[in-house]
């Protein structure tokens, strides 16, 4: 993840202390606003507002240090170089958990698909993008499969969001 900063800058500041305490490494691009980089036609293209911070994730381009922030944090929650004990064993209850509630059930409540199958179908994506072990939870597996299909537009925000957080994460435990 190329991060574009200035020294001296309290937005890249901001950015610079969330990755560093949540294990994200950036890869550091010095951007001279004295000299005029952000001003440069390779720099609008990432942020016409030609602003640091601006992040570069493999052609996903990110300014505005808060929105940068909250973009890299969700990579805390799986722990910065592999799944952090606690939050793995919290996880594993809650697919426990699930797994219970969908004991000869098809839908997380109820007979029909509603709208909690939808709010649970992304974190389960999410997690098994990552490498959670879903198998473990046969209910939760079936239904998994099942949830995909039946949400029609999964396939297509799967791609926005799983993909990113993925590459995310890839690169928060030196996958990538
Ligand atoms: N609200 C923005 C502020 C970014 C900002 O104003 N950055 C300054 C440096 S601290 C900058 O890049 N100025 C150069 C310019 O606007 O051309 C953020 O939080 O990222």
């Amino acid at each position: 993840m190329d991060f574009y900063y200035w020294p001296g800058s309290a937005p890249c500041m901001t950015v610079q202390m969330v990755a560093q305490d949540i294990g994200v490494k950036l890869n550091m691009k010095f951007t001279s606003l004295r000299a005029g980089d952000h001003l440069k036609p390779e720099f609008l293209k990432m942020n016409p507002q030609h602003t640091v911070p601006t992040l570069n994730d493999n052609g996903f381009f990110l300014s505005e240090s808060h929105a940068v922030i909250e973009y890299l944090y969700p990579v805390m929650f799986w722990g910065a170089k592999q799944f952090d004990p606690v939050k793995l064993k919290e996880l594993e209850t809650a697919y426990e958990f699930l797994n219970t509630f969908l004991e000869g059930q098809q839908w997380v409540a109820g007979t029909s698909m509603t709208i909690a199958d939808y709010a649970i179908l992304t974190s389960v994506g999410t997690a098994d993008a990552v490498g959670f072990n879903i198998k473990k939870y046969p209910n939760v597996d079936a239904w998994f499969k099942r949830a995909k299909t039946a949400v029609k537009s999964y396939e297509e925000n799967y791609r926005q969001h799983v993909m990113v957080f993925k590459n995310q994460y890839d690169d928060a435990t030196g996958k990538k």
